[in-house]
């Protein structure tokens, strides 16, 4: 007899078991297509500044007064360096050692954070002097792209993965695997805070995607495939992928530059209808 009801349990559980996967699978879908298309944006160039062309850019950011600080990379070139946004003039710059190569760069209040590409550490500089004084780990398997919301650090390592981290510790507090309606995003690099969204420039191609530090989902696609095809028109000298975000929170504008590119752009977006 308790045989009889053990079977019997037993096969309601595989019987609700399946009805669950079954509706859980269709909801997926039903939610697929029916999940609201997602935003795709052009950009508008509004205005373009000159850019060092020897600048392998791999961090980018607005601070005030025009001024925009920037860590380059490769083996010998690598730095950091305070920018004058109108004319490009490199007003000061840290040159780093022959083995570092320069990273993601952020600024949390007077302390400007370097993460440096396969060392595995980083540097906190002096805003104002760009003199260096202290050298840290940052605890990803790679250093790609930084930035933050005045509270965590946001960090890159060129996988799918957002990391937080606590910028006292600079511990990794958080990890999140950033996702386009469920699809692995991967090659995240140079990141900006932006609108209380992560907005990263995606390794090798012309698209910024914008993310939601929340879950990791892709919020939206910006596609600035036209800056790079003006370039390669009239090019003087080899240029690299699109690189760097900075956003001018007080004034709203966003600028935009690449690897080795001769300029920088303040760009506007316009949802594609
Ligand atoms: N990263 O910015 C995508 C993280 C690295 C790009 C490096 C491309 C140049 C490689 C040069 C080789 C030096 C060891
Ligand atoms: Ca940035």
């Amino acid at each position: 007899h308790y045989k009889k009801i053990s079977v019997l349990v037993f096969l309601i559980i595989i019987v609700c078991l399946i009805i669950f996967l079954n509706t859980a699978s269709r909801n997926e879908r039903v939610s697929r297509s029916d999940a609201p298309l997602n935003q795709l944006y052009t950009v508008e160039v509004v205005n373009e500044f000159p850019h060092d062309p020897d600048a392998f850019t791999q961090g980018l950011l607005y601070a005030e007064n025009d001024t925009l600080f920037e860590s380059t990379g490769m083996h010998g070139a690598s730095s950091v360096r305070k920018v004058t946004l109108q004319t490009g003039e490199v007003k000061a710059i840290q040159k780093m050692q022959y083995s570092d190569f320069g990273e993601g760069l952020t600024l949390l209040s007077d302390r400007l954070i370097q993460i440096t590409w396969q060392q595995s550490t980083g540097y906190i500089y002096d805003r104002h002097n760009l003199s260096k004084f202290e050298k840290f780990h940052h605890g990803m398997p790679d250093g790609w792209g930084l930035a933050t919301d005045g509270e965590v650090l946001f960090g890159s390592d060129g996988s799918s993965t957002l990391y937080q981290i606590d910028p006292q510790t600079m511990k990794v507090v958080k990890k999140q695997i950033v996702n386009y309606q469920g699809d692995e995003v991967h090659r995240l690099n140079e990141l900006e805070y932006v609108y209380d969204e992560v907005w990263a420039n995606i390794w090798m191609t012309d698209c910024i995607a914008r993310i939601s530090h929340r879950d990791g989902s892709v919020l939206g696609w910006i596609l600035l495939h036209n800056l790079r095809e003006g370039l390669l028109h009239n090019l003087k000298k080899q240029i690299d992928v699109l690189n760097g975000i900075a956003w001018d929170s007080d004034g709203d504008r966003l600028f935009v530059t690449g690897k080795w590119w001769p300029k920088l752009y303040e760009i506007k977006l316009h949802p594609l209808k």
